[in-house]
């Protein structure tokens, strides 16, 4: 729920970072990018990928920290005027701490790390680092830290770009979000006690899928449920079979693509199953079809709403766990940072 007043905080705090105006210098150089994470870090360099590719129009792609530990070759990190971000909460899960590692000592790659605890063993590996203490959390769970790094990598790729409407709405989706936060939070709880679920599934397209993948993730911690993210029109394609009234299908809509995927959710709302619908500006027959519908109504690039678009699954996450008698902020199995020996 801090999340509009931390976005705020943290896009202030990035004026004045050693590590953003390093990162703008380095980046004026750069032409093929590597973004790089684990587990929820891991879905924040995909979406931080497709953020810098449709801003810098430069080329950018997102593996797992393991990846890179094990596949090198694979991920090709030989091309000239390259540059790797690698992201970490903790900055001290051990992937994360090696991937860098490897990728400056071995390959000789420039390397920028994005954390929330500044003087970490990744930060000390990194060439440059943004940190933004501001927005770590308590919870094992990553939510505002998830929104708060992605919001300062597409600030950076704005910079870079000189795309300045960008840059103005990271203050205006921090409003978006504070004028709605409290609406969805109360929509969503009201839903989770009025209906039980077997399946959580999550479509989205573009930029936005990445923003699926971390959903479902959080519906999976928070919840101990199970979860799926596809592409939205690849769910025609097999996964739909599963659709049934207790499926819960939450569609993350672009602007970009509102036509094609409002078919999939009008497809998906005859066959039976429950319908959410997360978007910025709503159509009727959206409003018609959908069982929770969830606007956000901000003036903002399309880029700009992938940090408030994942807000209603960590709202839903936590709802959800709760109901089930869980501890939405110490998940099953997890712990806050994976040590390996
Ligand atoms: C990465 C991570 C989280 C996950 C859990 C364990 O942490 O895998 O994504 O939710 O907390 O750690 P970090 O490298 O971003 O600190």
């Amino acid at each position: 729920m801090s999340q509009p007043e931390i976005w705020r905080a943290c896009v202030r705090r990035l004026g004045n970072d050693a590590g953003f105006a390093a990162s703008i210098a380095k980046a004026r150089t750069a032409r093929t990018w590597l973004f790089t994470g684990c587990g929820t870090s891991f879905y924040l360099a995909e979406a931080a990928a497709a953020c810098w590719t449709l801003l810098t129009g430069q080329s950018a792609r997102a593996l797992p920290c393991s990846e890179i530990m094990l596949f090198h070759h694979l991920a090709r990190l030989a091309d000239p005027n390259f540059q790797a971000v690698v992201i970490s909460r903790s900055g001290t899960t051990s992937e994360a701490v090696r991937a860098a590692e490897i990728l400056k000592q071995t390959h000789k790659v420039s390397t920028l790390g994005i954390t929330c605890a500044p003087h970490s063993p990744l930060a000390k590996s990194c060439d440059a680092t943004i940190a933004l203490p501001d927005a770590d959390e308590r919870s094992m769970v990553m939510t505002r830290s998830f929104t708060s790094m992605l919001l300062a990598l597409i600030a950076l790729a704005a910079q870079i770009a000189d795309r300045n409407a960008v840059t103005r709405a990271m203050e205006s989706v921090a409003g978006g979000l504070g004028g709605t936060i409290h609406a969805w939070n109360g929509h969503i709880e009201k839903f989770v006690l009025s209906r039980t679920f077997d399946d959580y599934i999550y479509l989205a397209q573009g930029p936005f899928f990445p923003i699926a993948r971390e959903a479902a993730l959080k519906v999976t911690e928070m919840s101990h449920s199970y979860a799926q993210a596809y592409h939205a029109l690849e769910f025609r394609h097999g996964p739909k079979s599963i659709v049934a009234p207790e499926t819960c299908i939450v569609f993350l809509l672009s602007e970009t693509g509102m036509a094609a995927e409002s078919e999939v959710l009008l497809e998906m709302k005859e066959l039976g199953g429950t319908i959410v619908a997360v978007c910025n500006h709503a159509t009727h027959p959206l409003r018609h079809a959908s069982d929770l519908l969830l606007e956000l109504n901000c003036p903002a690039p399309e880029v700009a709403l992938l940090a408030p678009f994942v807000v209603p699954a960590q709202l839903l996450g936590y709802h959800t766990g709760v109901k089930k008698g869980f501890n939405p902020d110490e998940p099953k199995n997890l712990t806050r940072v994976v040590i390996l020996d």
